[in-house]
């Protein structure tokens, strides 16, 4: 047994069916269908003080989601999408919020989900057959099944600058914002990082800041996002045909609810390859911008660089300081997470916004007044930390997890992590990790749907056949790998350092992380786990006790 294991002599100890940790889209969804559908005794986990997930954290000015909002939401509840009143295109942060603190009532989850508590161990004891877990709180539960929903995007990525402590002004990080108002009004604000988090708290810092320094490393290609309101029609459609339109959702590579493009970039010509970016350049959406305009974007160096090559056109016309308009540039291949925001670029022609290069003038340290750089000092008022994620992995590896014989997790992922469609990983039976390390790469709400309703089958296959445990083959996630790999190096992101790979995570190992073959394929794969009645899982058979 490991170090950290209960103590088996103690009683103070919670026995449930299963433990779910998180309560955002995933881990609401999964503690409503394992208690209102399994009927099984469940206590929910989060470390915040509320339900949302990323949407509970992410606060910070023009936090919002950049996926249709139509797509991005349950779509087993028509009464809900039916009653629930969206208003704009891209969501904002506080209504995803709203959304699902709605959700959280309108099936009475809270009463069992225990707040602002984490869960910091989970040991599987092969003896009972049972995982044991410990909060920070000291609190002990014991459960057959945990499914954790912790977050693809969710601990923070804070470097460490020398003397960061000395700072005497604000600073906050875009996932950890603060409940209260924040102001930035006549202030001398600096923000970090250019990711997604960057681009939309950067645009709507400038209105009122009293000066914005942006410092960026990598410049990204940020289209516009066409924000508005929801168009009633697109709702009035999707009411027409509920389930052709969530059938299209998922009938796709990337779940996101738009037409995705069935033409490759190199079979048009150029004016018309022109004329389908400046469409949806127009029409608006990262997502869109990649997979709408031809269907090679992401896979084939000429199209990418047709792509590429539009937005550095764009911002040339765009941002009136030529200077300024060559550092917001970018040269390298478009294989990270697209970004989209309105007015991203157009907010480097305002004059109390200025724009540093961090790769040549390197950021040295945090002094008291402000940031130092190689160069020169920026007296600050608020340093903004927009710098991301220990993505995909990170939240997972903060919970000290002990499978069979006491193998640690930390252990057993410390060169790449490897799971089982994405869900679940040899050796740590009766563990679901929903958008754990290789699940699918596309909008999440709809795969978290399909990875609990997945897991929630295996549980139910558990209980209905007397057994005691299910988890992966070695032999079958070696091969889950294998095909992860195989289809990432058929794009071209694994050339691009992002999050996607883990290359922002100094000393985190930089690899394939996602199934890139696309939503329809990935629930090909889960059926066909179900019809070969779970052959390349390991069933534990209920042992007799006398
Ligand atoms: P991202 O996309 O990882 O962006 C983080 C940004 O912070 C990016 O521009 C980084 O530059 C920059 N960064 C990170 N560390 C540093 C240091 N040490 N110095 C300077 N700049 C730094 O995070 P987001 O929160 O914007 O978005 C993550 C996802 O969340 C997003 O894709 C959505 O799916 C939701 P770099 O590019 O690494 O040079």
């Amino acid at each position: 047994m490991p170090a950290h294991a209960i103590d088996s002599d103690t009683t103070d100890v919670l026995d449930v069916d299963a433990v779910v940790i998180g309560t955002g889209f995933a881990g609401l969804y999964a503690l409503h269908k394992l208690r209102n559908e399994l009927h099984l005794s469940v206590r929910a986990f989060d470390d915040a003080d509320g339900v949302g997930g990323t949407w509970f954290w992410n606060r910070y000015p023009g936090a919002r989601s950049d996926t249709e909002v139509t797509a991005y939401c349950y779509s087993f509840d028509r009464e809900l999408f039916d009653t629930w009143k969206w208003t704009e295109r891209y969501p904002r942060q506080a209504e995803i919020l709203s959304y699902l603190n709605h959700f959280a009532d309108r099936y009475g989850l809270r009463e069992n989900i225990t707040f602002g508590t984490t869960i910091e161990y989970a040991g599987f004891n092969e003896g009972t057959n049972r995982w044991e877990l410990r909060t920070d709180k000291g609190q002990r539960v014991t459960a057959r099944f945990v499914v954790e929903g912790v977050g693809l995007l969710s601990s923070t990525n804070v470097p460490s600058f020398a003397g960061q402590e000395t700072f005497q002004g604000e600073v906050f990080h875009t996932a950890r914002w603060p409940h209260d108002e924040v102001s930035f009004e006549g202030k001398r604000v600096g923000v970090i990082g250019t990711g997604s988090s960057g681009v939309q708290c950067i645009v709507e810092i400038a209105r009122a800041a009293g000066h914005l320094t942006v410092f960026q490393r990598t410049p990204q290609y940020t289209v516009p996002a066409q924000h508005g309101p929801l168009d009633p029609a697109i709702l009035d459609k999707i009411h027409a045909d509920y389930d052709g339109y969530w059938n299209s959702v998922l009938d796709s590579v990337t779940a996101f609810g738009f037409e995705e493009s069935d033409v490759a970039a190199q079979s048009v010509s150029a004016e018309e390859r022109e004329a389908v970016f400046e469409k949806v350049w127009n029409a608006g959406g990262g997502f869109q911008f990649m997979f709408a305009t031809f269907n090679d974007i992401g896979t084939e160096l000429e199209a990418n660089n047709a792509a590429t090559d539009f937005v550095r056109r764009k911002i040339k016309e765009i941002v009136r300081d030529p200077a300024t308009a060559e550092k917001l540039t970018p040269y390298e291949l478009y294989a990270k997470r697209p970004i989209c925001c309105d007015g991203y670029y157009e907010t480097f022609n305002n004059s109390n916004v200025s724009l540093i290069d961090v790769k040549r003038h390197p950021l040295i340290e945090m002094t008291p007044k402000g940031i130092r750089t190689a160069e020169e000092e920026y007296e600050l008022d608020v340093i903004v930390f927009a710098t991301g994620f220990d993505a995909v992995t990170g939240n997972y590896l903060k919970i000290d997890h002990h499978g069979r014989g006491g193998l640690s997790l930390r252990e057993k992922w410390v060169h790449r992590p490897i799971t089982h469609l994405g869900l679940m990983t040899a050796d740590f039976p009766n563990t679901f990790m929903i958008y754990g390390p290789n699940g699918p790469f596309t909008n999440q709400p709809p795969a978290h749907e399909v990875q609990v309703n997945w897991a929630i089958d295996a549980i139910k296959y558990v209980l209905d056949n007397d057994l005691e445990t299910i988890e992966p083959t070695h032999a079958a996630e070696i091969r889950w790998l294998a095909t992860c790999d195989e289809a990432a190096y058929k794009t071209l992101f694994p050339k691009v350092n992002s999050w996607i790979n883990g290359a922002n995570i100094p000393g985190k190992p930089v690899t394939v992380m996602f199934y890139m073959s696309g939503m329809r394929s990935y629930m090909e794969e889960l059926q066909q786990a179900v019809d070969q009645k779970y052959e390349d899982f390991r069933l534990g058979a209920r042992s007799v006790r006398v």
